[in-house]
């Protein structure tokens, strides 16, 4: 099999059909979700990425669901951007517990001048401990996104977080035209996008569906789609809103695994207050990533040693990432990079 007879990656979707999706019976659509995953992965992998703040708190834009905004008092102390030194020895800590993507993420509307010059340094020394390297860094004009691949980074984080029509009611300093011409720039330097969004924000289904709308009309897809629950935060604006239905949560990463068949879509912030059963119920749906480690950027991730034991109850192994030109993973799979290159 060979990913160019796969024939079920759209950039079509139409809101009626997403809202069919929506609509299904849990398990047939779980089943749908499935079938589509075990087309484009194998079903018992799931890749494993870490994160690093390397750049704390006092961030000068506004969203409401986030702990580093400055508009928000919930006590963070601000930190410097870390030296190279510091991120090396995180980065070889990650490697050692087996992770295979190091993203470093900073508190910035977009990196500065005399900044850029020590992210490029952080991406060379990573890469150079033999680990792909992620960094999400805030908006990126073309010279900075051109900067950065040459640099060597794999990806680049940059999220939607919610539709097009909720967006205003989260974030006010930045607009949705620009977090989209900043993937643009990151997409033509040649970077690998991940992009994704944060569910129970308050939003609707209406705008999940919107979220996931406009992912998976994007041509090409994501190659990484961050599926984040809210972590509510004490003194952000979203701490206390009600929580999102659980089974609503998986329901979404299941159309996403079928709206984007051959992302990795990644369970990312919010594990923490997951059960082993409803992470589960998310792998059954689809999801083949996930952020390890006791910490995310600043809020609490799950501790260490839990991933392993569920990993083991569950019989789930690491995603290795596959050589260039390989084409078929252990179990007979297609792997996630050989159809990315085909
Ligand atoms: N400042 C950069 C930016 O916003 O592009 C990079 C870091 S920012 C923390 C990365 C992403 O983390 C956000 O886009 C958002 O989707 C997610 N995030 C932040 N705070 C969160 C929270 N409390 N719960 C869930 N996801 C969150
Ligand atoms: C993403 O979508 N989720 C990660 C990563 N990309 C950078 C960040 C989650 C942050 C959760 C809140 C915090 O740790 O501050
Ligand atoms: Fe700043 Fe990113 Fe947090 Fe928004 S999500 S306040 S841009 S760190």
């Amino acid at each position: 099999m060979n990913c160019s007879n796969v024939e079920d990656t759209r950039h079509d979707w139409r809101r009626r059909e997403v809202e069919e999706l929506f609509r299904l019976p849990f398990t047939e659509l779980l089943f749908r979700a499935q079938a589509v995953h075990r087309r484009h992965f194998d079903p018992a992998e799931v890749q494993v990425s870490s994160l690093l703040s390397i750049k704390t708190g006092s961030c000068p834009e506004d969203c409401a669901y986030c702990p580093q905004s400055a508009y928000h008092d919930t006590g963070l102390e601000e930190e410097r951007l870390l030296e190279v030194q510091e991120v090396v020895a995180a980065a070889r800590a990650a490697r050692e517990a087996g992770v295979g993507r190091f993203c470093m993420g900073a508190a910035w509307r977009s990196p500065g001048d005399a900044d850029l010059e020590q992210v490029e340094e952080m991406i060379r020394a990573v890469k150079g401990l033999g680990l792909e390297t992620c960094m999400t860094l805030g908006m990126l004009d073309r010279e900075q996104a051109e900067r950065l691949r040459a640099a060597g980074l794999d990806y680049y984080n940059h999220n939607l977080d919610t539709s097009p029509e909720f967006y205003g009611t989260v974030i006010t300093t930045r607009t949705y035209q620009d977090r989209l011409e900043t993937l643009r720039h990151v997409r033509e330097a040649g970077i690998k996008v991940c992009c994704g969004g944060i569910l129970g924000m308050g939003e609707e289904r209406r705008d999940r569906i919107g979220l996931l709308l406009q992912l998976a009309n994007m041509d090409p897809h994501p190659d990484s789609v961050p599926i984040n629950l809210l972590v509510q935060v004490e003194g952000t604006p979203l701490e206390g809103v009600e929580a999102l239905d659980s089974l609503e949560f998986v329901r979404c990463i299941a159309v996403a695994r079928i709206m984007m068949p051959a992302s990795l879509v990644r369970l990312s912030a919010g594990r923490e207050g997951m059960s082993d059963e409803l992470q589960t119920l998310c792998f059954l749906a689809g999801a083949n990533s996930v952020f390890y480690g006791e910490r995310l950027l600043t809020a609490p991730n799950r501790e260490t040693g839990s991933d392993e034991r569920l990993f083991e109850r569950l019989g789930l192994k690491r995603m290795e990432p596959v050589a260039e030109g390989s084409k078929v993973t252990r179990s007979g799979a297609i792997s996630y990079r050989a159809c990315r290159s085909s």
